[in-house]
C-alpha cells in the first residue's frame, strides 16, 4: 500500500480523498494555490505545499510544481480527483517516469477515451451499443450528405476532441448540414486545436444514464449500477440519482453486464463511467469518463462500496472488493450540487459564508469543504457542496431530501438551494418523468424575477 498520497486537487473532492486516505492509514499531502491557503483540505492534511498563484494553470495544473511537491514531501502516489489533471494521459506518464503512482486508469486508456471517435470505435468493438452514425471522422473527402441521409435526419455533428457538449451542432434537415459541419469543425479547431468531427443520429428526448465500473487492470471488472444524470443545465449536472427511476432490474443487469465484460476485455484499471443516452428502451454509448466523478456518492450510497478507497487500493495493486453477485443495489439516492450562484441567472456568487449549518439525520450526507467564515474564491468552480440523501425507496429518499433542504443554512452568498427546494416538489420530478432537456425547459418557463 502507499505510504503517502499527494492530493492534486482542492475543495470537496480533496477532502473526500483525504477521508479515504485516513481510513487506509495513508499519510496525506495537500497542495494549494495562494488563494486556497485557508482551505479545509489544507488544514486537515498531514502536510501541505503551496504550488503557485490562484490561476489553475499556474497551480493545480502546474505539473513541474506538483512534481516538486512530491519530491520534497516524499509522496509515493498522486490522486488527481476530478477536473484539473484527472484525464491528462501525459500527466499519468510523467508521474510513472518519476516513479510515482497515478491513482487512475492506464495512460493508454485515458488517451483512448479522450478521443471521442476512437472511444466510440472501441466501445462498438467491445460490444457496447453506440448511437448510429458515421464510422469514424467525416473529412472534406467524405460525402457527408450521403452519410447523413443514410443515418436519417436530424443528425448531430460532434467534435472528436469534444465532450461535455462543446463543439456540437444539430442539423434538422439536409439544408442545415453543411453549415452545421463547418460551424462545428471551426469551433472544434478553435477550442481544442483539432477540427475532426463525426456524425450521429440526433436523439431528441433521451435520458442521460451512466454506468459505474471498476476494474483491477488484470481482466477483472465489475459494474455498480447506474446514475441518472438527465437534469443538467448547459451541460452541467444539477441533480443526479440512482437507480434511474425508469430502469428495470433486467435492463440494468443487461447493460451493466455488457459494460463489465467490455472493461474485462480491455483490462481496465480503476474507476470509470460509461455514459449512455437512453431512449425508447435502448442504450446508446456516447462517451467514457476515466476519472472519479462528482456524482460518485450516489453509487456509494446504493452499493455501500467506498469508490475512492477502492480506487486507491486497486492503484496499489489490490483486488476488486467483491464479486458481481455480491453487489446489491440498496434503496435510492439523490445528489444535489449546491453552487454559489444566483438560482435564477446562475451568475457565480463568490464571497464569505457568514452562516453555515449542514443538515443531518438518517440518510443525509454532505460532501463539502466549506465552513462558517470561509471565503469562496472567484477563481474556481462554484460548488459549495453536495447534498446526498438515501432512503429505502425513492419516495423516502425524496422525503428526506425535502427535509434536509429545509434544514440546511448557507448564508452570505447566493446559492442554488431555492432551485432544489422547488425541484423536490415538482410533480414531474416526483414521478421521475424527465429527460435531458427538462431542466432547461423548466427554467425557460419560469422567467427570472425582476
Ligand atoms: C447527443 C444528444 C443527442 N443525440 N448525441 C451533450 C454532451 C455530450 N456528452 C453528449 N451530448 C449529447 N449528445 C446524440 N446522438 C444530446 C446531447 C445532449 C445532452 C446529453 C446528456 C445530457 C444533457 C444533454 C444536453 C444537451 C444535449
Amino acid at each position: 500500500m502507499f505510504e503517502k498520497i499527494l492530493i492534486a486537487n482542492r475543495g470537496e473532492i480533496a477532502l473526500r480523498i483525504l477521508r479515504a486516505c485516513k481510513e487506509l492509514g495513508i499519510a496525506t499531502v495537500a497542495v494549494h494555490s495562494t488563494a486556497d491557503a485557508d482551505a479545509m483540505h489544507v488544514r486537515l492534511a498531514d502536510e501541505s505545499v503551496c504550488i503557485g498563484p490562484p490561476a489553475s494553470k499556474d497551480s493545480y495544473l502546474n505539473i513541474p510544481s506538483l512534481l516538486a511537491a512530491c519530491e520534497i514531501t516524499g509522496a509515493d502516489a498522486v490522486h488527481p480527483g476530478y477536473g484539473f489533471l484527472s484525464e491528462n494521459a501525459r500527466f499519468a506518464e510523467i508521474l510513472a517516469d518519476h516513479n510515482l503512482k497515478f491513482i487512475g486508469p492506464k495512460a493508454e486508456h485515458i488517451r483512448l477515451m479522450g478521443d471521442k471517435i476512437e472511444a466510440k470505435k472501441t466501445a462498438k468493438r467491445l460490444g457496447i451499443p453506440v448511437v448510429p452514425g458515421s464510422d469514424g471522422g467525416v473529412g472534406p473527402e467524405d460525402d457527408a450528405m450521403a452519410i447523413a441521409r443514410e443515418i436519417g435526419f436530424p443528425v448531430l455533428v460532434k467534435a472528436a476532441a469534444g465532450g461535455g457538449g462543446r463543439g456540437m451542432k444539430v442539423a434538422q434537415t439536409e439544408a442545415d448540414l453543411l453549415m452545421a459541419l463547418s460551424t462545428a469543425s471551426n469551433e472544434a479547431k478553435a477550442a481544442f486545436g483539432d477540427a475532426s468531427v463525426y456524425l450521429e443520429k440526433y436523439l431528441t428526448k433521451p435520458r442521460h444514464i451512466e454506468i459505474q465500473v471498476l476494474g483491477d487492470g488484470r481482466g477483472g471488472a465489475l459494474h455498480l449500477g447506474e446514475r441518472d444524470c438527465s437534469l443538467q443545465r448547459r451541460h452541467q449536472k444539477v441533480w443526479e440519482e440512482g437507480p434511474s427511476p425508469i430502469l428495470s432490474p433486467e435492463a440494468r443487469a443487461r447493460i451493466g453486464g455488457v459494460c463489465a465484460k467490455a472493461m474485462q476485455d480491455m483490462q481496465y484499471l480503476g474507476v470509470g463511467t460509461i455514459e449512455f443516452l437512453y431512449e425508447d428502451g435502448e442504450f446508446y454509448f456516447i462517451e467514457m469518463n476515466t476519472r472519479i466523478q462528482v456524482e460518485h456518492p450516489v453509487t456509494e450510497m446504493i452499493t455501500d462500496i467506498d469508490l475512492v478507497l477502492e480506487q486507491i487500493r486497486i492503484a496499489a495493486g489490490g483486488d476488486l472488493p467483491c464479486t458481481q453477485e455480491e453487489i446489491n443495489i440498496i434503496g435510492h439516492s439523490i445528489e444535489c450540487r449546491i453552487n454559489a450562484e444566483n438560482p435564477e441567472t446562475f451568475r457565480p456568487s463568490p464571497g464569505t459564508i457568514t452562516q453555515y449549518h449542514p443538515p443531518g439525520g438518517l440518510g443525509v450526507r454532505i460532501d463539502s469543504a466549506v465552513y462558517q467564515g470561509y471565503k469562496i474564491p472567484p477563481y474556481y468552480d462554484s460548488l459549495v457542496g453536495k447534498l446526498i440523501v438515501h432512503g429505502k425507496n425513492r419516495p423516502e429518499c425524496l422525503m428526506r431530501l425535502r427535509r434536509a433542504l429545509d434544514e440546511i443554512v448557507v448564508d452570505g452568498v447566493e446559492t442554488t438551494l431555492p432551485l432544489f427546494r422547488a425541484l423536490a416538489r415538482e410533480s414531474d420530478i416526483i414521478e421521475g418523468d424527465y429527460h435531458i432537456h427538462w431542466l432547461e425547459q423548466y427554467l425557460a418557463g419560469k422567467p427570472a424575477k425582476t
